[in-house]
């Protein structure tokens, strides 16, 4: 299926080896910064059962992708404080697709990650804007994608913000849901 028809990546796929300029880095931080923003407005105003369709045909709901986010990067900002905080430790992963059916992120508030994803994003921007050029050099050993540097976590975690909310602004679209 072609990229552009392809509805799990609105946004396209993401590839980032580094390292990255001054100007990179700051683009991503602004993109953490305003993800929070994003993502409410993505959902504003939708309904219980808006809420719990799925951005495609056996694909998350609107309410898993916005506590899926929350997930990922809680587990996101903890791996950047153990990349300047240890020397090249060894992460651990977590099954998303598991984490996405326990009872909470199917059935939950949306509000709770919501606030979670405002603070979490707060917090990981005043990290990330108070670092130099050396830091963002520094890694973890990722047991499947290898060493991950701060760059490519920064860049890449940017980009997954901006990939799930592009899913529910276009499952908004596409449903015509104002
Ligand atoms: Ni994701």
């Amino acid at each position: 299926m072609a990229e552009t028809t392809d509805l799990r990546y609105p946004i396209g796929k993401h590839q980032f080896e580094g390292p990255a300029t001054f100007a990179q880095r700051e683009h991503w931080i602004g993109e953490i910064e305003e993800a929070p923003a994003r993502l409410g407005a993505a959902v504003s105003g939708l309904s219980d059962a808006q809420l719990d369709t799925p951005y495609r045909e056996g694909g998350w709901t609107a309410r898993q992708v916005v506590h899926h986010l929350a997930d990922s990067h809680m587990n996101a900002y903890i791996r950047t404080r153990l990349a300047l905080t240890e020397d090249g430790p060894t992460i651990k992963t977590y099954d998303q697709e598991r984490w996405a059916q326990l009872a909470d992120a199917r059935t939950a508030p949306i509000d709770l990650s919501l606030n979670l994803f405002r603070g979490l994003h707060a917090r990981w921007a005043l990290l990330l804007r108070s670092l130099g050029a050396d830091d963002f050099a520094r890694a973890v050993m990722h047991p499947e994608r290898g060493r991950m540097t701060l760059d490519q976590s920064l860049a890449l975690y940017a980009w997954h913000g901006r990939h799930h909310v592009a899913h529910i602004t276009s499952l908004r679209e596409r449903m015509g849901w104002k």
